[in-house]
């Protein structure tokens, strides 16, 4: 017989790319879609599954309808993906960010020990719970040392995974993942900013971005890649902890001129901080810093080692950081100026 996972955040980037590799894999998906969500499962239909999963109501804030959910349908795994996911929100809706991305996963596990303990869970943790590298590599020994209320909120969540892994027997997972992107990525992350915006530029339509800190750097995976790991960790025999990245760090100025390169335009560095300008061969100004969009806290660099995912679960990533340009810019140049979120009055930039 066919198993059943159930997803929660199906409508973001890795609902998305989670459902298609399990329905490839003969599951039966069901999608948690909260209420007041922007109604538009657009990434479930870009990738070709729209009709394929299962949607239902879900709501991390509430616990009676958790437990409904959980034990309607009595799935063999749980992948819990929803989240208040962005770091800059986090510092303006603390106290929604810890009820929703830290408590809510309490409210679910809860849920689950109550159903059948024997469910298998994932847990969507990140690399904003160790907070900044100076040097060195991000691993599961690292000390936690989160800079935003976003990363405090996920931290709780990953504690009260391990939590309930260890009281009640229960077969919890918690990856450690760094960034990953998609052309399905939300605009209001610097990737898809960059994106859209390079994309922009190429056809007339704007002359120059805005940013925040250009500086920062990240480790950045393809969105695809990374889903492969949530689900070898609840395939494997043990439950446990993983770290999931590149190993590789890039500034967003090496983001920005890897796009403003595939349109062929070479873009030079003036200033820093909220003085930065990248201008392009002619003097034109293609990026500014705008004071705007910096952060009260800030995780100035992340560099992974997923040795331990490499070597227990054998998942390596296999898009590089300028595949994963590519295929995002390929993507944005071919589907024109308004993709369905980029139409959505909650899809501005940030
Ligand atoms: P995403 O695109 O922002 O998706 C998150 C989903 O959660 C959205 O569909 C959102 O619904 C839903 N959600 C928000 N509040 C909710 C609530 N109260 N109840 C139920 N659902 C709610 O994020 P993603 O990039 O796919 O990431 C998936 C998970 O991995 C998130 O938990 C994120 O924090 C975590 N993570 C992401 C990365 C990354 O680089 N992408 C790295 C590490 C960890 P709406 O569509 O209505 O907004
Ligand atoms: O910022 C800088 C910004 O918002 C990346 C989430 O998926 O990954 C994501 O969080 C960097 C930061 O992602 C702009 O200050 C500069 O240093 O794309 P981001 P994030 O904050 O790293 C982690 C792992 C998660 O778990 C989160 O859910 O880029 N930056 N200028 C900018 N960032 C944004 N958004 N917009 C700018 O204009």
């Amino acid at each position: 017989m066919s198993k059943t996972a159930f997803i929660t955040g199906i409508a973001g980037q890795d609902g998305a790319y989670l459902s298609k590799l399990l329905l490839e894999k003969g599951y039966r998906v069901v999608g948690g879609e909260r209420r007041t969500s922007s109604g538009s499962l657009w990434r479930l239909d870009a990738l070709g599954i729209g009709k394929d999963v299962e949607v239902v109501e879900f709501e991390l804030a509430e616990f009676t309808n958790i437990y409904r959910v959980v034990e309607r349908h009595r799935p063999d795994e749980i992948y819990n993906l929803a989240a208040q996911s962005r770091v800059a929100t986090s510092f303006e809706m603390p106290t929604m960010t810890g009820d929703v991305t830290g408590l809510g996963v309490c409210r679910l596990l809860d849920a689950i020990r109550r159903v059948d303990v024997g469910i298998r869970f994932y847990q969507a943790s990140t690399s904003e719970m160790f907070g900044h590298v100076s040097q060195g590599f991000q691993n599961e020994d690292t000390r936690f040392s989160p800079r935003s209320p976003y990363g405090v909120a996920k931290l709780y969540g990953h504690w009260i995974t391990v939590n309930y892994r260890e009281a009640y027997d229960m077969f919890c997972c918690s990856g450690m993942l760094f960034n990953h992107e998609s052309p399905l990525r939300g605009p209001e992350f610097v990737s898809r900013k960059l994106t859209m915006g390079v994309a922009g530029i190429a056809r007339g339509e704007r002359d120059c971005i805005e940013l925040g800190n250009t500086e920062a750097q990240r480790d950045w995976g393809f969105a695809a890649d990374y889903v492969k790991a949530m689900y070898l960790m609840l395939q494997h025999n043990k439950p446990d902890d993983y770290v999931v990245a590149t190993g590789e760090s890039h500034s967003v100025r090496e983001f920005a001129e890897a796009c403003f390169q595939h349109i062929g335009m070479r873009i030079s560095w003036e200033g820093s901080g909220v003085n930065a300008i990248g201008v392009d061969q002619k003097g034109v100004p293609r990026v500014k810093a705008d004071p705007k969009y910096f952060r009260p806290a800030e995780v100035g660099c992340s560099r992974g080692d997923s040795n331990k995912a490499r070597r227990v679960l054998g998942w390596s990533p296999e898009t590089d950081f300028k595949g994963l340009i590519a295929l995002m810019m390929n993507a944005e140049l071919k589907n024109g100026p308004s993709t369905q979120i980029g139409d959505h009055p909650l899809a501005q930039e940030r």
